[in-house]
């Protein structure tokens, strides 16, 4: 009996470890309008977050659903692909960009940019090519959204972003 609770709570420590304890969850809502006006998006579109974290696609509105796309996430990464209408939660132990897409409204860019990590190695520009109809300028401009270190959620950012700013004035 002892044994068994000794081996119990060893599985249980060892789970507890595989995680950060910073570990955060984002959500990102599907939704028919986002706030600026864009019709079939994610929000936000871009996440930045950190190994560990999870992500829960919310279905705020009907007929969306979230699945990543084919060879644009990271080698070993997480895949996913959810059911319209379904809520899911993504871990993101991987570093790397993970881009996702809405299956139904992909073509009229509902897709979406999850950064891991600090300085992960960029998505290939002939997947991004590949994209279809909207999906393509949309995930363009969350790529550069990326790139000007943008994406940071509110309690999870402590500076990083003074680099990206441009010397206007
Ligand atoms: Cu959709």
């Amino acid at each position: 009996m002892m044994k068994k609770i000794i081996a119990t709570s060893a599985l249980i420590a060892t789970t507890l470890l595989a995680v950060p304890a910073w570990a955060a969850d984002h959500q990102v809502q599907m939704l028919n309008k986002d706030s600026e006006g864009r019709p079939m998006q994610f929000e936000p579109a871009f996440l930045k977050i950190a190994p560990g974290d999870t992500v829960t696609f919310v279905a705020t509105d009907k007929g969306h659903n979230s699945e990543s796309i084919l060879n644009m996430i990271p080698e070993g990464g997480e895949t996913w692909k959810g059911k319209i209408n379904e809520e899911i939660t993504v871990t993101f132990t991987q570093e790397g960009f993970y881009a996702y897409k809405c299956q139904p409204h992909v073509g009229l860019g509902m897709v979406g940019l999850i950064q891991v990590g600090d300085n992960p190695p960029a998505l290939a520009t002939e997947e991004v090519e590949k994209l279809p109809g909207r999906s393509k300028d949309r995930m363009a401009e969350l790529i550069a959204e990326a790139e000007a270190g943008g994406g940071a959620e509110a309690g999870a950012a402590e500076g990083g972003d003074a680099e990206a700013a441009p010397a206007a004035q």
